[in-house]
C-alpha cells in the first residue's frame, strides 16, 4: 500500500507519478527482494574465508558452528565489527579530505579562504597550541600537523584529537577497558585483521573492539570533519528557509547537491549565485540550489540553502521532472539514480574518483580544479533546463518553514542573552528544575523496511509532548523539518507547556520575536560531533560524567554502516542509544545481551532496540527519568 511507504506528502504524490511514468523505485526493489534471507538478517552467515559461506541454524537443529569452528556469537560479532569499522572508515576518509583542504588552503594553493578564524583559534588552543598571535595560515598548518600526526602515529599513544576533546572521565573509562584508539587507519586495519579467518574467537573481545571503532568514528571521523569544515566554511548560525520538494521552482534552473562533503557543494552554491544571471539566457528566472542527504544539511546550515528531501526520496526528486542537474559526491547515493535520470532530462553528475555510476556524466572534482568544475556543473544544469519536457513536470506543493544552523556556538550565543557569563546555566537550570525533562538526539537515516519518516516524527512528537528537548542531524533532521517540527509554530503545536515556555523565553531574549523551534537542527551526520560537544560541555559544567546526564540518542530508521558506527560512539559516551530497526545481530544471544545490557556495567551506555515509535519514546523517557533520579532531580 502506498501509505505504508512514506508519510511525506510530497513523496506519496511523486510515488503516484513514478508509477504513471513507469519508474522503478527503492520501494519496488525492496518488494522484489522479499523474503529477505533469514541468515543474513540474524547476522549468522560468515563469508570471511572461502571454505564458507557457513551458516548457523538458528533453530539449533543444524550446524552450531562454522567449518572452522566459529560459534554463532563469533560470527555475529565479527560481522558487526566489520560493519562498524566500515562506517568509521567512511567518516575518517571524509575528515581527512577536509584536513587536506585546510592544509592546501593555508598554503595558498587552492581557492578556499579560511572563514572561521575564531574556531581555528579555539581548536588550536584545545590542542595545546599557542593560538594567540600566530598568523592564521601558520596556525592552520600547526592544526593540520596534529591531525596528520594522528595518522602517522606508530606508537601506542591515543589519537590526539580524542585526547584533546573527550571528557576526562570518559577517557579514564576507555583506558581501563583498553579501547583507547591509536592511529585511526591502524585501528580500522586492525579490525579487518582481527575478523579474518582464524583470528579472534572471543565475542567479548570483539564487542570491545567494536566500541573502539566507535571512538575512531567519533573523534577521527565526526569531530575532526566538523572542526575542519567549520574552520574552512564557518560555524553555522541560525538561518531560515524551507524543506521538502516543493522548494523546487518551475521557472528556475533546479540544481540538487547530494552526498556528504561540503568541499564540492559549497563551491556549487557559490557558482550558482555568481552565474545566476546566465539563467536568463536559457529562459529561466534564476538558479535554485537545493540539497539531499547530508550535502543538503551542510549547505543548509552554513548558507541557508533549502532542503529538497532525505535518503529514501532521492529518486523521487528526479521524478518531479524539474531537476535539471543532480550533482553527487560520496555516500548514500543510490546507483539507481542513473536509471531514473535516463527517463527525464536530468543530468546526473558524479564527481569523485571513488564514486562512478554508469550512465552518469563524470566531471572530476578536485580541490585544485574546484572553481572550474563547479562552473562546468552549473552550466550543465543551465543547458539541461532547455531540454525539459513540460508534460513530465510535477512539483508537489509541499514545503515547511525551518530554522536551522544550531551549532554549539549558535546555541551558546542564543543562551548568552539570558546569562552572558555562563551561557549553559539557563539550559542546565531548566533541566534541573524539570522544565526540560531531558534531551534526546535523533540521528540517522531512512530505511526502506519502515515507512519513510514515520518513526522520526511520531517518536519526536511524543518526546516533545513530555517536555523533552530534541536535537537532530542527518536524515532525521530532514524528516522532522519536512513535518514542521523545526519552526516556531511547531513549538506552539507540539511542545509540552514547560518546554514551550523555555523555548519562548530563549527565542524572545535572542531577539527572534518567536520561540526557538522544538527540534534544533545541528547539522549533517558528521555534525553529530556537535551533539557530542554539547553533551561534553554540559557534563563539564556540572562536573559529572556524560553517562549520568538525562540525555539519550536515537536512530529511529538506521540503514547505513555509518549509523551503526555513530550509534556505537554514542554508547561509548555513556548514552542509551535507541535503534528503531534491528541490526543483524539477533542470531547471537551473547552479543545481543552485551550490546543491550552487558556493556552498561563497564561503559555506562547501551543499545536499546524498540520498533514502535511511541514505546520507544516512552522507553527513552523512562531512561531519562532514571538518570534524573540518580542525579537527585526528583521529577
Ligand atoms: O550521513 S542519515 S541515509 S545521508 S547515513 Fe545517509 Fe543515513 Fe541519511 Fe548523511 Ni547519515
Ligand atoms: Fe566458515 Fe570459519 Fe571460513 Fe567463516 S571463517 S566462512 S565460519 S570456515
Amino acid at each position: 500500500m502506498l501509505s505504508e511507504r512514506s508519510i511525506d506528502p510530497a513523496a506519496l504524490d511523486l510515488l503516484k507519478k513514478a508509477a504513471k511514468d513507469g519508474i522503478e523505485t527503492v520501494w519496488d526493489r525492496y518488494e522484489a527482494q522479499q523474503p529477505q534471507c533469514g541468515f543474513g538478517s540474524l547476522g549468522i552467515c560468515c563469508r570471511h574465508c572461502i571454505q564458507g559461506p557457513c551458516r548457523i541454524d538458528p533453530f539449533g537443529q543444524g550446524p552450531t558452528r562454522g567449518i572452522c569452528g566459529a560459534t554463532v556469537d563469533v560470527i555475529v560479532a565479527r560481522n558487526l565489527l566489520r560493519q562498524v569499522a566500515a562506517g568509521a572508515a567512511a567518516h575518517v576518509d571524509h575528515a581527512y579530505d577536509a584536513v587536506e583542504a585546510l592544509e592546501l588552503a593555508a598554503q595558498g594553493k587552492i581557492n578556499y579562504p579560511i572563514k572561521d578564524k575564531n574556531k581555528l583559534r579555539t581548536i588550536a588552543a584545545g590542542l595545546g597550541l599557542d593560538a594567540t598571535d600566530q598568523d592564521v595560515n601558520a596556525l592552520a598548518l600547526e592544526v593540520v600537523k596534529v591531525a596528520y600526526a594522528d595518522m602517522a602515529n606508530h606508537s601506542q599513544t591515543p589519537i590526539q584529537w580524542l585526547m584533546a576533546h573527550a571528557p576526562k572521565e570518559r577517557i579514564a573509562v576507555w583506558k581501563d577497558l583498553g579501547i583507547l584508539p591509536r592511529n585511526p587507519d591502524r585501528e580500522i586495519r586492525e579490525a579487518l585483521h582481527q575478523t579474518t579467518m582464524g583470528m579472534d574467537a572471543d565475542p567479548v573481545n570483539l564487542v570491545l573492539a567494536t566500541a573502539k571503532q566507535g571512538l575512531v568514528d567519533g573523534y577521527a571521523g565526526l569531530k575532526l570533519a566538523t572542526d575542519m569544515q567549520d574552520i574552512l566554511f564557518g560555524s553555522p548560525t541560525p538561518v531560515v528557509t524551507e524543506a521538502n520538494l516543493g522548494v523546487l521552482k518551475s521557472d528556475y534552473v533546479n540544481l540538487i547537491v547530494h552526498g556528504h562533503v561540503p568541499l564540492l557543494s559549497e563551491k556549487i552554491v557559490e557558482w550558482a549565485k555568481t552565474l545566476s544571471t546566465e539563467a536568463q539566457s536559457v529562459g529561466a528566472q534564476g538558479i535554485q540550489v537545493a540539497g539531499i542527504c547530508c550535502s543538503g544539511n551542510e549547505v543548509l546550515m552554513r548558507q541557508g540553502i533549502p532542503l529538497a528531501t532525505n535518503f529514501l526520496a532521492q529518486e523521487l526528486a528526479i521524478v518531479t521532472g524539474a531537476v535539471d542537474a543532480m550533482v553527487v559526491d560520496v555516500q548514500c547515493i543510490m546507483p539507481s539514480l542513473a536509471q531514473v535520470a535516463a527517463c527525464y532530462h536530468t543530468e546526473l553528475i558524479t564527481t569523485m574518483p571513488i564514486v562512478k555510476i554508469p550512465g552518469a556524466t563524470h566531471i572530476p572534482f578536485s580541490l585544485e580544479n574546484a572553481d572550474e568544475a563547479a562552473q562546468v556543473i552549473v552550466r550543465k544544469a543551465l543547458t539541461a533546463y532547455t531540454k525539459r519536457d513540460p508534460q513530465k513536470i510535477h512539483i508537489p506543493d509541499h514545503r515547511s518553514t525551518i530554522m536551522a544552523g544550531f551549532s554549539v556556538e549558535a546555541i551558546s550565543a542564543a543562551l548568552a542573552h539570558l546569562d552572558a557569563d555562563q551561557p549553559l546555566k539557563p539550559l542546565v537550570d531548566n533541566i534541573a528544575n524539570g522544565n526540560i525533562l531531558g534531551v534526546v538526539a535523533t540521528v540517522g537515516c531512512n530505511n526502506v523496511k519502515v515507512t519513510q519518516d514515520l518513526f522520526h516524527v511520531e517518536m519526536v512528537k511524543e518526546l516533545l509532548k513530555n517536555n523533552v528537548l530534541v536535537v537532530a542531524t542527518g536524515c532525521s533532521a530532514h524528516a522532522l523539518a519536512k513535518a514542521g517540527l523545526m519552526n516556531s509554530e511547531g513549538t506552539e503545536r507540539f511542545a509540552g507547556a514547560s518546554l514551550q515556555a523555555v523555548l519562548t523565553a530563549v527565542g524572545e531574549a535572542a531577539g527572534l520575536g518567536a520561540p526557538l523551534p522544538p527540534v534544533l537542527h545541528m547539522g549533517s551526520c558528521v555534525d553529530n560531533s556537535r551533539i557530542g560537544d554539547l553533551v561534553t560541555a554540559i557534563a563539564r559544567y556540572l562536573g559529572v560524567d556524560t553517562s549520568a546526564l538525562p540525555v539519550a540518542a536515537s536512530a529511529p530508521e538506521p540503514q547505513h554502516e555509518k549509523a551503526l558506527s555513530i550509534g556505537t560512539w554514542a554508547v561509548t559516551m555513556g548514552l542509551t542509544t535507541h535503534l528503531g530497526v534491528v541490526p543483524p545481530v539477533l542470531g547471537g544471544k551473547q552479543v545481543t545481551e552485551l550490546l543491550t545490557q552487558g556493556l552498561t556495567e563497564v561503559i555506562g551506555g547501551k543499545f536499546y532496540v524498540e520498533t514502535d515509535p511511541l514505546l520507544a519514546a516512552q522507553g527513552l523517557i523512562t531512561d531519562i527519568r532514571a538518570k534524573r533520579r540518580a542525579l537527585g532531580l526528583d521529577n
